[in-house]
């Protein structure tokens, strides 16, 4: 398939889509959507060799969410409801599934959907010029993408309910202050900090890094004996693996660890 509205490349481990429709600043269309699945399935191929995938966008921003123009007739409104159960659900559930981790690298503002979709990835590392913009109740909509599952969560109620229903743009350095993101950093140096993160964790235990996700996600659900419970059921896993004998030697031989991943 020739991409129109993204970019994809594949190289080292490291899979990027990058959100390309810099002209309406990366809003999301159903022929955006399209395209992702299919870079998606290239992600999931067992022999893609994808050990990381990072999100991103073109130009100034990371993406504006929906693409407010976009109807089925032209002059239809948009069916948001189906455009829900068909494009974003789907989209969501995939990379909350997706074995490896998944790095959203907020390049300038986030907006809507895209705001939730960034802060759903397992890594949230923005430009300090970026920002996150729950536009929803500008248009008179709730959170979508998972937002109403991850904002509570990620910045607690207050803050969520206040982001929600004021719908104020939260600057890269206050949503890591809030702890809803991993870091933020100077825009000249967020080239190479993507970079080297992606890196990091393409060279990385990507069956642990898969465990550790599922863990910390289920967490905030579970009491604490059902938590200790999946801890010790996935740690058994983990340590029955490869990666895990590969550590333990590299640990002894005083030299850095192989991961393959298995
Ligand atoms: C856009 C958009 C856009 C089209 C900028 N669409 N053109 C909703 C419905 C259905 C189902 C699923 O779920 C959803 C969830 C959602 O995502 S709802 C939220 C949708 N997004 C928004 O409401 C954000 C709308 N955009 C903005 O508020 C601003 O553009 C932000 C704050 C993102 C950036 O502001 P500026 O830096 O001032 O840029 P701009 O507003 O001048 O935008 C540049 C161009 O991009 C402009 O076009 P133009 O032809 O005038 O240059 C905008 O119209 C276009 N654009 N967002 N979502």
């Amino acid at each position: 398939m020739d991409y129109r509205s993204i970019d994809f490349s594949l190289r080292d481990g490291v899979a990027t889509l990058v959100l390309s429709r810099p002209a309406r600043l990366n809003a999301f269309t159903a022929e955006m959507h399209a395209e992702i699945r299919d870079a998606m399935d290239r992600v999931e191929a067992p022999d893609s060799g994808a050990r990381v995938l990072v999100l991103t966008g073109a130009g100034r921003a990371f993406s504006a969410g929906q693409d407010l123009s976009e109807s089925d007739a032209g002059a239809a409104p948009l069916d948001v409801g189906a455009t829900l159960e068909r494009n974003y659900n789907p989209l969501l559930a995939r990379l909350r599934a997706l074995p490896i981790p998944v790095v959203a690298a907020v390049n300038g503002v986030a907006a809507g959907a895209a705001a939730n979709l960034a802060l759903a990835c397992d890594i949230v590392i923005a430009a300090r010029s970026a920002s996150f913009l729950q536009a929803f109740a500008k248009i008179a909509l709730i959170p979508d993408a998972g937002g109403t599952y991850t904002l509570p969560r990620l910045a607690g109620l207050p803050r969520a309910m206040g982001m929600a229903m004021l719908a104020e743009p939260v600057k890269a350095e206050d949503a890591e202050r809030w702890g809803m993101i991993w870091k933020c950093v100077d825009d000249a140096d967020f080239p190479a900090a993507v970079e080297q993160l992606a890196a990091k964790l393409a060279a990385g235990p990507t069956g642990a890094y898969a465990r550790i996700r599922r863990a910390l996600l289920a967490s905030p659900d579970n009491d604490f004996d059902t938590q200790m419970a999946l801890e010790l059921a996935l740690q058994r896993e983990a340590g029955a693996q490869a990666d895990f004998a590969e550590g333990v030697h590299a640990f002894l031989e005083k030299r850095p660890p192989r991961f393959s991943g298995r």
